[in-house]
């Protein structure tokens, strides 16, 4: 059984035709083998468009392939609520749900996640509240509790999630849009660094995770690095976003299809 994770894909960011990519992913999927795959975040600009292509490649896959997404802050910037983004019924949306792997002990839960600022720990919460809904691309998303409130409750659902996978005993994979680890993080007391740090995810989230014993593998986005697998207390951690074109550094190829298969992760279970 073959499993595999993506993130950023960015298809309308990247000039990238959805139903064209979508089929192209298809038929590689098929060739790799891969029974079920996971997106996590950050297909489009738009809900409705991300929800569009994720109909779309299950579609082309059939029965062959599961498809399961969660969403990142681009998906949910243009449409959607948080109180939406908690409620969205869909049996492709894996946010606060989880997929066993028929067939074997592995269970893949899905969180979005949300970030606290932590990763940029000499900024206050009032700067970071600033920035957040001042000038950053999410700040139009309508929320009712501070970023720090919002990432306690994904904590919480997270770990609901976890008691849940042990009582089962499952042994998890946990996949989100945010960041969990510091790793690749350049802590600076500089902005724009200071700030763009303080939207990444939260460091309480790896804490949790590494700190879970059943869980193995994390797979998040986000942060469009290329880095290696990251160990911390026997979990590893994989960054799988595909990023910008625009960005120089962030494809790992001239074209998005390759870009795409480079920083595709397929894990054998
Ligand atoms: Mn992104």
């Amino acid at each position: 059984m073959k499993v595999g994770f993506s993130s950023d894909n960015h298809l309308d960011l990247n000039k990238v035709d959805w139903r064209w990519a979508a089929r192209e992913q298809a038929n590689y999927l098929l060739r790799a083998g891969v029974e079920a795959y996971f997106i996590l975040g950050d297909v489009s600009n738009h809900y409705e468009r991300t929800y569009q292509y994720v109909t779309y490649l299950q579609e082309q896959l059939a029965a062959q392939v599961q498809v399961r997404f969660i969403l990142g802050n681009h998906d949910m910037s243009s449409d959607l609520t948080y109180d939406q983004i908690e409620s969205i019924e869909s049996p492709f949306y894996l946010h606060n749900h989880y997929l066993d792997i028929v067939g074997t002990s592995w269970r893949v839960i899905g969180h979005n996640g949300w970030y606290d600022y932590g990763f940029s720990p000499m900024m206050d919460e009032a700067s970071g509240q600033r920035f957040h809904y001042g000038f950053y691309y999410d700040r139009i998303i309508q929320q009712s509790m501070s970023d720090r409130e919002r990432t306690d409750i994904a904590l919480n659902q997270l770990q609901a999630q976890l008691t849940r996978a042990g009582q089962a005993q499952k042994q998890v994979i946990v996949v989100t849009h945010f960041v969990p680890i510091k790793d690749d993080i350049k802590v600076s007391s500089q902005r724009p660094y200071m700030q763009l740090n303080a939207v990444l995810g939260s460091p309480r989230l790896g804490k949790l995770l590494a700190g879970t014993p059943q869980v193995h593998h994390v797979f998040f986005g986000h942060h469009h690095v290329s880095s290696p697998v990251r160990q911390h207390q026997g979990t590893a951690f994989y960054n799988v976003s595909v990023g910008l074109k625009k960005r120089t550094g962030e494809w790992l190829a001239a074209d998005f299809l390759t870009s795409w298969q480079k920083k595709l992760v397929i894990l054998p279970l």
